[in-house]
């Protein structure tokens, strides 16, 4: 019998565009031989849907076919709950795969319903998810074990609010411009601007905090962008490294999805010494987040020293075919069919092991 696969997308987040892509891929890509695929669309607003239209024709319009549906938090039932003319009815489930980027879903949100569900789930845990997404805490962790990184500076909005000049002071102390500025919780470049005087620096944090009451400043860096899949959970397997050469003047929300010029390298032509020394740290940072399933963790690389430097850990990273990260992962030996039956072995493994 089919193994059955619910797969998540949508969400109520900045990212629901990005995710649909992504899961389409992940549909896609499924030995249809093994898995039953059950598509579950999330709305805007955070309303559940049964999606029961054809994969190749899901896009932004999906909610067109759908019925209504949650996954129940109730361990002993381990199913999605269909609602339809006024009555429930339970479908089980084996395993699901949250293909959700960023808030409500890459966040540890939707891991924290499916911990209570019992049924095994693709990718990292409920406090490793919420850490890799606040890159503050991210940030603050990272520097605890000595991984090198920027300096950066965490603001919070009613602090800020209450000290505006104290706080564009201290910037402009212990920062030279250019300096990034960035919600804590984000992804896909959301709200994140680099701010080269002063008058940009006002305006990228009144940007910043329209997407999260946190927000981090930090040192601009002139850097190649180097990024690394990793996947396993105690056995840790790292691809090769890929580089990306925005379109624009940093990785920006256009620069991602909208100009479709930047480019992808893989693998990134690098000095064996920095090529060892990425994917050292990047063992090392999967360890420290208690990652487990899979994660793309993202470096830059001082274009004039060479210095290595951690960015940010992504819990679910772009999965569309054009993807970095099943794209290393494909270069490095696993094609996409075969990353997402390892993925989603290591959710029952994980699972397994609870018990
Ligand atoms: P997201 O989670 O939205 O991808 P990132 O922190 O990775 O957020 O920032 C998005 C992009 O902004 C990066 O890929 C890079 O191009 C640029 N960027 C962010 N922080 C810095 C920095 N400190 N120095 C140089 N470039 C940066
Ligand atoms: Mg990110
Ligand atoms: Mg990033
Ligand atoms: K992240």
């Amino acid at each position: 019998t089919k193994l059955k696969v619910a797969v998540l997308f949508g969400g109520v987040s900045t990212e629901h565009e990005v995710s649909i892509i992504s899961a389409k891929s992940v549909m896609q890509n499924l030995d249809k031989e093994k898995y039953e695929i059950i598509p579950i669309g999330i709305t805007k607003e955070g309303k559940w849907l049964l999606y029961t239209g054809k994969i190749e024709d899901l896009d932004s319009k999906w909610t067109m076919y759908s019925i209504e549906c949650f996954i129940s938090p109730d361990r002993t039932k381990k199913a999605l709950v269909k609602i339809k003319d006024s009555e429930a009815t339970f479908i089980d489930i084996d395993v699901v795969f949250p293909v959700l980027h960023g808030l409500n879903g890459e966040d540890g949100t939707v891991q924290g319903l499916l911990e209570l569900s019992g049924i095994p789930y693709v990718g990292c845990g409920v406090l490793s998810s919420a850490l890799c997404m606040d890159k503050a805490f991210a940030k603050k962790l990272a520097l605890l074990e000595g991984i090198p990184q920027g300096h950066f500076l965490v603001i919070y909005k009613d602090e800020y609010l209450s000290k505006k000049e104290y706080f564009i002071r201290r910037i402009e102390s212990e920062f030279s411009y250019p300096v990034f500025v960035k919600p804590a919780n984000s992804g896909s470049s959301v709200g994140i601007s680099k701010a080269k005087d002063k008058d940009e620096l006002i305006l990228a944090i009144h940007e910043a905090f329209l997407y999260d009451t946190k927000i981090l400043i930090e040192e601009a860096i002139n850097a190649r962008e180097i990024e690394c899949a990793v996947l396993g959970n105690s056995e840790i397997f790292v691809s090769a490294l890929g580089e990306i050469v925005p379109s624009r003047e940093f990785y920006s929300y256009e620069a991602k999805y909208i100009d479709g010029s930047s480019e992808l390298i893989i693998p990134a032509k690098l000095e064996k010494q920095v090529e060892d020394e990425i994917k050292e740290l990047a063992i090392k940072i999967y360890k420290l987040f208690e990652c487990s399933g899979m994660a793309r963790i993202d470096f830059f690389v001082d274009k004039d020293t060479n210095k290595v430097y951690f960015n940010e850990v992504n819990t679910i990273p772009g999965f569309t075919s054009i993807s970095m990260y099943p794209k290393l992962m494909e270069y490095s030996g696993i094609p996409y069919p075969q990353l997402l039956d390892r993925l989603i072995q290591l959710a029952i493994e994980k699972n397994q092991q609870k018990q």
